[in-house]
C-alpha cells in the first residue's frame, strides 16, 4: 500500500520539491491549494510532476476547508509548508500573516487531533524566529527566540502550538527549523532569486540596474532540495522532535551578490547595483549561522549543495530562461 502524504504550500518553493522526493519514494501526494481564477503550475512543471499529484482545495485561513481536506484524505503524513512566507510583507500585512501563519496552524493541528490522529505532523518552522538572538555566533534547539517582524512572532507562535499538541495530545508533531534555502524557482521577491534574475536580465540585456535594500545582513543559504529531505527525515523517526536544519556557514548580501555576477562574467557589481531604502525593514535580522548537529547525528543529515554551487546553479536557470525569452 502506498504512503499517503498532504502537502499544504504546493505551488510554491518547497512544496514541488518535497512532492518529488515523495513521488520518486512512491507515495501518493496530495498538494492543497488555494481556490485561483488561474492557478500556476510553473515550479511543479520546472520539476516535471504537475501532473503526478493529486490537488486539493483549500485555506489554512478557512478552518472548515482544512478539516474536509484532511477527513477526506485521512493522509499519513502532514508537511504543513503553506505560508505568507516573505518577511518583508508581514508588516504591512500582520492581520493575514497571522490568521494563515499562526492561527492556520491551529486549524490544521485540530483537524488532524480529530479526523487523523495517528498522522505525523511536519511543521515549517524558521531560522527567523531566532531573529536578533545570539547575534555573532550560532543558533540551534537550545537558543532563545527574539523575533523581529510579524512574521517571525507568527511562526513562533506556530512553533509553540506543534509542540503542545505534541506535549498535549500525543500527536507526532514536529518543527523543523529551517534556515535560509533556496533554488531556481525559489519566489523571485526573496533576496536570492531577485539578484540571480537581476544579474541575468543585465547578462542578456534587459536591464541595466539592480535596486536592493542592505547588503550587510547575513544569512546560513542551503539549498532547498537538500531540506526537504530533512523534512522526510524527522517523520520516520520512532519519537517526534525538532531539528535545526542548517548548512553552518554565512554570507552577507554582498557576498552572494558579487558571486553570483561573477558566476555571469560581470565582474564589476557596484556598477549595477543601487540601494534603493524601499527594500530595508523596520527591524533587521543582521546574523543567521544555523548549527545542525542533532540533525546530522540522530537523522545522518547533511547538506550536499555547497553555497558556490547554489550560486552557480541559480544564476544559471535563470541566465538559461531569460536567453528562452522569459520577461
Ligand atoms: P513559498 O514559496 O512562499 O510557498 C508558500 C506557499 O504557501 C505558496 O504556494 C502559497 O500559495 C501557499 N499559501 C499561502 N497562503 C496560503 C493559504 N492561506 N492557504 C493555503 N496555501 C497558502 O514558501 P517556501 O519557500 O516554499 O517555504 C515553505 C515553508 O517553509 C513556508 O511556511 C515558509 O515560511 C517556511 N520556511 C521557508 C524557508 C526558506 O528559506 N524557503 C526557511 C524557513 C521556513 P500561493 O501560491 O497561493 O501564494
Ligand atoms: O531573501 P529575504 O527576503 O529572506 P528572509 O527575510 O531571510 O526570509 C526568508 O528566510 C526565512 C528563514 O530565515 C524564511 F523563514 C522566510 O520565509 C524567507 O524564506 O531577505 C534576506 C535578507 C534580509 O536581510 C533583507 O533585508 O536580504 C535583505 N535584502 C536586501 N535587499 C533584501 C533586499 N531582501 C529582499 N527580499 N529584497 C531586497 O531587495
Amino acid at each position: 500500500m502506498k504512503k499517503t502524504a498532504l502537502i499544504t504550500g504546493i505551488l510554491g518553493q518547497d512544496g514541488p520539491y518535497l512532492a518529488k522526493l515523495l513521488l520518486e519514494k512512491d507515495y501518493k501526494v496530495y498538494g492543497l491549494m488555494r481556490r485561483y481564477s488561474k492557478p500556476n503550475f510553473e515550479h511543479l512543471d520546472y520539476l516535471g510532476i504537475t501532473d503526478k499529484v493529486d490537488f486539493v482545495e483549500g485555506d489554512l485561513a478557512d478552518e472548515a476547508s482544512l478539516i474536509n481536506v484532511v477527513k477526506s484524505i485521512r493522509p499519513q503524513e502532514v508537511y504543513n509548508l503553506a505560508a505568507q512566507s516573505f518577511v518583508g510583507a508581514s508588516w504591512e500585512q500582520a492581520k493575514i500573516t497571522t490568521e494563515i501563519n499562526a492561527v492556520g496552524v491551529l486549524y490544521l493541528l485540530n483537524a488532524i487531533k480529530f479526523f487523523s490522529p495517528t498522522a505525523k505532523f511536519y511543521q515549517a518552522s524558521t531560522s527567523e524566529m531566532f531573529g536578533l538572538a545570539n547575534d555573532d555566533g550560532y543558533q540551534d534547539e537550545n537558543t532563545c527566540f527574539h523575533p523581529r517582524s510579524p512574521y517571525g512572532v507568527s511562526k513562533v507562535y506556530a512553533h509553540w502550538m506543534t509542540v503542545n499538541f505534541r506535549e498535549s495530545y500525543n500527536l507526532f508533531a514536529v518543527s523543523g527549523i529551517l534556515f535560509n534555502h533556496e533554488s531556481p524557482i525559489r519566489g523571485i521577491q526573496f533576496v536570492t532569486r531577485k539578484i540571480t534574475d537581476g544579474v541575468a536580465k543585465i547578462k542578456t540585456g534587459k536591464a541595466t540596474e539592480l535596486r536592493l535594500g542592505a547588503l550587510e545582513p547575513k544569512r546560513d543559504w542551503g539549498f532547498a532540495g537538500d531540506y526537504v529531505e530533512a523534512m522526510w527525515m524527522m517523520l520516520q523517526q520512532d519519537e517526534p522532535d525538532d531539528y535545526v536544519i542548517a548548512t553552518g556557514q554565512t554570507h552577507s548580501v554582498q557576498e552572494f551578490v558579487e558571486l553570483a555576477f561573477k558566476s555571469a562574467g560581470l565582474d564589476d557589481w557596484k556598477k549595477y547595483v543601487k540601494n534603493d531604502p524601499r527594500f530595508k525593514r523596520p527591524a533587521e535580522v543582521p546574523h543567521l549561522c544555523g548549527r545542525a548537529d542533532k540533525a546530522r547525528q540522530k537523522l545522518g543529515w547533511s547538506p550536499k549543495v555547497s553555497f558556490e554551487e547554489l550560486v552557480k546553479m541559480m544564476v544559471e536557470a535563470d541566465i538559461k530562461r531569460h536567453e528562452m525569452g522569459s520577461r
